[in-house]
């Protein structure tokens, strides 16, 4: 599947990340909307796994457990769990009205968490659904650690482990920022975007990248975990393009291969 396409839809689009259990339900219509379309014109040659956040539903909740307990203990495993249920269940339930054949597939269901922040996943349904024209909804959750405990596996994450499983060309990480900036684009007013750039010289040469949480620290980290984590899972021959997705329209135009303002990083 050399043509396969795997989507993040970023926390901080799917949601407002300023307030508590929020969905930007406006958006979701319109990347539902994109996909349907994409889907009926690339009649049955596109092959996609959709990802998303934990935005104002993961994030906070994580953070006050983390705060409260120093881990994440058994009750706050389910609790998160359980609103990035409610969460996931509004993407998709978005996307099937919308005409997308979406499904959820629950993280915590196929991958356990490893120490090192990646996960160890079993991918094989995952695939089976993405040959049969099927779109897996995955998402970043709360899942058990190998050995004991309880840890966040980030959705970005799994975007490189299904890239690798389903050996994707494509990968696009919709975020709440028009790509990669030399500095935060929301504290400073100078920072320029990078269109185009190399993984390894991004995560070698840049000390800031832009955030795609409005300045605010997320729980997995932001623009750069994305990269460094693709690095650390040896992705290879995939082209990352990052684009702002509260702008409608952008993902149908990156889909279908029109240039879209943004940063490519190559891998
Ligand atoms: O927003 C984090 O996923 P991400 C998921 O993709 C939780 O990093 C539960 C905070």
């Amino acid at each position: 599947m050399s043509n396969a396409t795997i989507i993040k839809l970023g926390g901080s689009v799917i949601t407002d990340k300023s307030k508590p259990f929020s969905i930007r339900r406006d958006v979701l219509a319109s990347i539902a909307a994109d996909l349907s379309t994409y889907l009926r014109e690339a009649s049955g040659d596109a092959y996609i796994a959709l990802v998303h956040g934990g935005g104002s539903f993961g994030h906070p909740l994580v953070r006050e457990c983390l705060e409260r307990e120093g881990v994440i203990s058994r009750e706050c495993f389910t609790r998160v769990a359980h609103y990035m249920t409610i969460l996931n269940t509004e993407v998709v339930r978005t996307l099937v009205l919308g005409g997308v054949p979406a499904v959820s597939t629950p993280t915590r269901a196929v991958c356990v968490a490893l120490k090192d922040d990646l996960a160890d996943c079993d991918l094989g349904v995952v695939k089976e659904l993405v040959h049969a024209g099927v779109i897996p909804v995955m998402f970043g959750d709360v899942a058990p650690v190998k050995g004991g405990g309880f840890k966040v596996i980030s959705g970005d994450v799994l975007v490189w482990l299904l890239a690798k499983e389903l050996r994707a060309n494509t990968v696009i990480f919709l975020t709440d920022v028009d790509g990669i900036f030399t500095a935060d684009p929301h504290l400073n007013l100078d920072a320029k975007l990078i269109p185009e750039v190399q993984a390894q010289e991004l995560v070698r040469g840049l000390a800031t990248l832009s955030t795609d949480t409005g300045g605010k620290a997320d729980v997995t980290g932001a623009m750069k975990f994305k990269i460094e984590a693709g690095l650390r899972l040896s992705v290879k021959g995939v082209k990352a393009l990052i684009i702002n997705g509260l702008e409608p329209h952008n993902l149908i135009n990156a889909l279908q291969g029109r240039k879209v303002r943004g940063t490519v990083v190559w891998f």
